[in-house]
């Protein structure tokens, strides 16, 4: 089993009301908070389906953006790594998601520096190395203080580019295995997956990109038939959960939930 897609854990933080006043990059209508919170819901019923715990958070209205827990924390076999996200309105997030880290995990470190800003969203995990998007929200201050952190616990960090105008570098890829990744092809056009088998999201389906592999499953946004067939016939166990509303603040499927083994 893979260390990078198997998980005993996920944490997930229930909406807040305040989630309509969410950033977005274009306004495509208010998200209603009935039906977020019925697709997340399912969301974690689909992590319960794999046999994994599901630490519940509550809303935190203070921070409309909070359902979004990827972008507080990195979580590894070794400890978790604290980000800083690049957005200000939603620093003080991480340090609401310090706490349950702290009771779950040996170590736990923090990215500290003032300069420093990096959002989970920008970080994926594979096998042999982490990959993180400089993007909008995550600067090169923020990367290298992630690679001095996880130094001492073996990983190597690789500085990749998150494509311009994309929310974060997981906004458009997703690992599917240890070998495998899902990418649209802007992103798997940069080369920065050489090594990697890459399945190419079908075009039109950009949005597809952000799926995650938790366990035996492959949760993916739905609406998306091409992409969902191709996983399939892949070989993938694929089960689709409702993303319309996550999707008007530019959200998916990794966006909502830390996935980790703690140690
Ligand atoms: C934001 O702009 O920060 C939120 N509205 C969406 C965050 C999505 N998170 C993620 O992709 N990891």
């Amino acid at each position: 089993m893979s260390r990078s897609t198997h998980f005993s854990t996920a944490i997930t933080r229930r909406p807040s009301a305040s989630i309509t006043s969410g950033l977005r990059a274009v306004d495509t209508g208010t998200p209603d908070l009935a039906l977020m919170q019925a697709d997340h819901d399912a969301y974690i019923a689909t992590l319960k389906a794999t046999g994994a715990t599901v630490v519940e958070l509550p809303p935190l209205e203070a921070f409309p953006d909070s359902v979004f827990v990827e972008d507080t924390a990195l979580c590894l076999a070794d400890g978790a790594v604290i980000m800083r996200p690049g957005a200000p309105s939603r620093l003080g997030e991480a340090a609401e998601m310090a706490p349950h880290l702290r009771a779950l995990y040996t170590w736990v470190v923090e990215i500290s520096g003032k300069n420093s800003f990096i959002e989970g969203g920008d970080i994926l995990v594979t096998e042999t190395e982490i990959l993180v998007g400089r993007s909008a929200r995550t600067n090169a201050e923020g990367i290298a203080e992630l690679k001095h952190l996880v130094a001492p616990w073996g990983h190597k960090v690789r500085e990749v580019l998150t494509p311009p105008g994309v929310l974060h570098f997981k906004t458009d890829c997703s690992l599917l295995d240890a070998e495998t990744i899902l990418s649209t092809k802007r992103l798997s056009a940069s080369g920065c997956f050489v090594g990697y088998t890459v399945i190419d999201v079908p075009d039109g389906e950009e949005a597809a990109a952000n799926t995650i592999r938790f366990n035996d499953l492959v949760l993916m946004p739905a609406g998306f038939p091409k992409t969902r067939d191709t996983l399939a016939t892949a070989g993938f166990q694929v089960r689709e959960i409702g993303n319309s509303e996550c999707s008007k603040l530019d959200g998916g499927m990794s966006c909502l939930s830390l996935r980790f083994t703690p140690s």
